[in-house]
């Protein structure tokens, strides 16, 4: 979606137009609102020439959260989304990071389109994700925990010692980030540690930090991708000692 920047006609100002009344917040809040249920706010498929419109179902506008019997069937080629396919398939998305103790490898309908680059739809069936892995360390909570990251590791460090980000970290994120202190820090970063070297990189402290904006995103923090903030290179780094 870019932001809303390919459906410019559907957050058009209502002032401006009558067919559309709809805002990003309207948009993506889960729900079929009645000022985004137009033709307008319907999506395409990624990288097509604005002909092929996809569908859940009957559902084809405000991110497939609204049937619209005014759109016919034959224009919303509905094969081209298949939520079930989408979740037999997306386990074997290539982008899924390899060798870790745990990551959630079934990619999630409302996942796809929704702004945050998610490894496990990025297979065809779950249509790469749409534009979301291209949009980079843009303002969202890569961006958020990216920053983070930044005030306690600074730019140059790409693993932290589990007990030091305990002992070091952790008292700083209660006092002032408002995190939870009755949280069990110890156990926390084990679990974070995914490759098991006792350092925290940033692939790990991602899912740490995303859960603290969204407790609901449990499942999600494990596989969303924000190597775009740090670079590839340093993004999913194994501590070698002496480095
Ligand atoms: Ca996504
Ligand atoms: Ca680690």
């Amino acid at each position: 979606m870019d932001g809303g920047d390919c459906a410019q006609l559907c957050f058009a100002p209502p002032e401006s137009q009558n067919f559309s009344n709809c805002t990003w917040e309207l948009y993506t809040n889960d729900v079929c609102d009645e000022g985004c249920n137009n033709i307008y706010c319907a999506s395409y498929k990624y990288a097509s020439e604005f002909t092929n419109l996809f569908s859940h179902g009957e559902y084809i506008t405000d991110l497939l959260h609204c049937a619209n019997p005014d759109i016919p069937q034959e224009v919303a080629n509905i094969s081209l989304f298949d939520q079930f396919n989408c979740l037999i398939h997306s386990p074997q998305s290539m982008y899924l990071t390899k060798g870790i103790k745990y990551q959630e490898k079934q990619c999630q309908d409302w996942w796809i389109g929704d702004g945050y680059c998610d490894d496990s739809c990025r297979v065809d069936e779950c249509l790469n994700d749409l534009n979301d892995c291209n949009l980079g360390c843009q303002d969202d909570i890569c961006l958020q925990v990216y920053q983070a990251w930044l005030y306690f590791a600074g730019t140059t460090t790409y693993n932290v010692n589990r007990t030091i980000a305990c002992r070091d970290w952790w008292p700083v994120a209660v006092s002032f980030l408002g995190v939870n202190a009755s949280i069990n820090c110890n156990q926390l970063v084990i679990n974070a540690d995914f490759n098991q070297d006792e350092y925290i990189n940033f692939r790990e402290f991602i899912m740490i930090g995303v859960q603290f904006v969204d407790p609901q995103w449990e499942q999600k923090s494990t596989q969303i991708n924000c190597s775009s903030c740090v670079g590839m290179e340093h993004y999913n780094q194994i501590y070698v000692p002496n480095q």
